[in-house]
C-alpha cells in the first residue's frame, strides 16, 4: 500500500540530535540543535519557570480548551514583550496576535494566512537561513526563493546585494527576516542597516516576515526587539513570529505567537477571526501549560525581572564561550582570523567548515555540528572547549 512512499532523508538538524542521543561515546559533545546548555551540560530549568510551575500546580487549575486564539493574558504578553510595553500599535489595538504551537507551529500560521490571503506573494528568505523556514512556507503552498545574505568571503553581510535585491522585487513581496541572532550565520544586522531595509521596503512595498527565535540571546530582551519595533513605528505592517523555546529554556512545551501587524483595528479584528479559522482546521486550539508558565513569568514583576536576570545570564555565558573558544582556536593556529567567532551573535557560529570536515568532527571527535558548518555555541562549556578547540585545530590543520 505504501511501497511508493520515498524513504525519509531525515531532517538536517533533528535527525542529527537523534543520532546524537544515540551516540555512545561518553564525551560527545552537541553543537548542532539550537539547544541552550548550561556550564554542566544540562538543558536549564529556569528558576523562575520553576517557581512559576510551583505555583501554578498548588492551583491545580483544570485543563479545559483555550479558546482557537490562545489564552487572553499569554496573548498580551507576547504582545508586550515583542512590540514593547509602550507601543502605540498595541494600544490601537492594531496587532492581531495568536499562541503558536512553539515558534514553528506560528509560522506555519502566519504561512497559511499568506497563502489565503495575500494571493500571489512569493516569500523571500535569506541565503542561507534556517532549514526549516523553507519547509514550513512550501508545506504551506508557497513558493520560497533566496535573497542575499551571508558573504563566505568576509564571513560577513551581502549588504548592498541585498537591498539592491530587495529594491526589485514586485510590491506585495513576502521578506523574511530575523531581528536578532541570525539562525545560521549569527550575522545581524546594524541599526543604521535595518533603517536603509526599511526605507526599501516602505518605497516597494514590501511585507516584512520576521521570525523571532532569539530575543534575549543577542544583547538584550529589549535590545533584540528593535528592528521589530523600528518597522511598525515606521508605518510598515509585518507579521512577527516568536519563540519561547530558547529563552525560557520550553522546547518542549512549545510556546510561540503570531502577531499580524495591521493598518487599523478593524483590520486587525478581520485578520485574528481569519488566523482562528486556519488554525481550527489545523490543531484546533493551543497546548495550555507552557503558555501558563510563560505568563505567569511574565506578568509577575519579581519572576519577570528574575526571568531577565536568567537570560542574562544565559546570553552571557554565550559570548564568553565565542572568546574562550577564539582563544583557543588563536593558540593552536597562530595566524588564523577567528574574529568572527567574536563578532556573531546569538547561539550560532558559521564556522565555514565543509560538510566532509563536519563528518570528520563527528565521526572522529564525537563533536556534532549541522552539516552546513553551523556550530551551536551554547553547547559549549569550560569542560569541553579545549577538546572541541584541539579537534577543530587538527581538521583545519588538515586543510593545508
Ligand atoms: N525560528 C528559528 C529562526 C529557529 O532557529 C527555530 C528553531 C524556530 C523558529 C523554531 O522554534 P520552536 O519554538 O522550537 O518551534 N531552531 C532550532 C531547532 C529546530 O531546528 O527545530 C535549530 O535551528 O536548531
Amino acid at each position: 500500500m505504501y511501497q511508493h512512499l520515498p524513504v525519509y532523508a531525515g531532517d538536517p538538524i533533528l535527525s542529527l540530535h537523534e543520532a546524537f542521543m544515540a551516540d555512545p561515546r561518553p564525551n560527545k559533545v552537541s553543537l548542532s540543535i539550537g539547544l541552550y546548555f548550561d556550564e554542566q551540560g544540562r538543558l536549564p530549568v529556569l528558576d523562575s519557570v520553576r517557581k512559576a510551575d510551583q505555583k501554578l500546580r498548588e492551583q491545580e487549575r483544570p485543563s479545559g480548551y483555550l479558546p482557537i486564539e490562545g489564552a487572553p493574558d499569554y496573548r498580551a504578553a507576547v504582545q508586550k514583550l515583542v512590540f514593547g510595553a509602550d507601543s502605540a500599535a498595541v494600544a490601537e489595538g492594531r496587532i492581531a496576535t495568536i499562541q503558536g504551537v512553539g515558534g514553528s507551529g506560528a509560522i506555519r500560521i502566519g504561512a497559511d494566512f499568506i497563502k489565503s490571503f495575500m494571493p500571489g506573494s512569493d516569500v523571500w528568505v535569506s541565503d542561507p537561513t534556517w532549514d526549516n523556514h523553507e519547509s514550513l512556507m512550501q508545506g504551506a503552498g508557497l513558493k520560497v526563493a533566496r535573497y542575499p545574505y551571508y558573504d563566505a568571503d568576509s564571513n560577513g553581510l551581502r549588504y548592498d546585494e541585498m537591498l539592491a535585491f530587495f529594491a526589485r522585487l514586485p510590491a506585495g513581496s513576502v521578506v523574511l527576516m530575523q531581528p536578532c541572532c541570525h539562525n545560521p550565520t549569527g550575522i545581524d544586522l546594524s541599526k543604521a542597516q535595518w533603517s536603509g531595509v526599511i526605507q526599501v521596503m516602505k518605497d516597494g512595498g514590501l511585507v516584512p516576515f520576521l521570525d523571532m527565535a532569539y530575543q534575549g540571546f543577542g544583547e538584550g530582551i529589549e535590545e533584540d526587539a528593535w528592528a521589530v519595533r523600528a518597522m511598525v513605528e515606521a508605518g510598515l505592517c509585518p507579521l512577527v513570529t516568536n519563540s519561547f523555546s530558547k529563552n525560557f529554556s520550553l522546547y518542549g512545551e512549545r510556546c510561540g505567537g503570531l502577531s499580524v501587524v495591521c493598518p487599523s483595528a478593524d483590520e486587525a479584528d478581520r485578520v485574528l477571526g481569519q488566523l482562528k479559522a486556519g488554525i481550527r482546521r489545523v490543531y484546533s486550539s493551543p497546548p495550555l501549560h507552557g503558555e501558563r508558565l510563560v505568563a505567569a513569568v511574565l506578568d509577575t514583576p519579581a519572576l519577570h525581572q528574575q526571568w531577565v536576570a536568567e537570560v542574562k545570564d544565559m546570553r552571557e555565558r554565550i559570548k564568553r564561550m565565542r572568546v574562550l573558544l577564539a582563544e583557543r582556536l588563536t593558540a593552536g593556529l597562530p595566524g588564523m582570523s577567528v574574529d568572527f567567532l567574536t563578532e556573531q551573535h546569538g547561539m550560532f557560529s558559521y564556522t565555514g567548515l565543509t560538510s566532509d570536515e563536519v563528518d570528520t568532527l563527528r565521526e572522529k571527535h564525537g563533536i556534532y555540528l549541522v552539516r552546513s558548518g553551523r556550530m551551536c555555541v551554547a553547547g559549549l562549556n569550560e569542560g569541553n572547549v579545549q577538546a572541541v578547540a584541539d579537534a577543530l585545530i587538527v581538521v583545519l590543520r588538515a586543510r593545508s
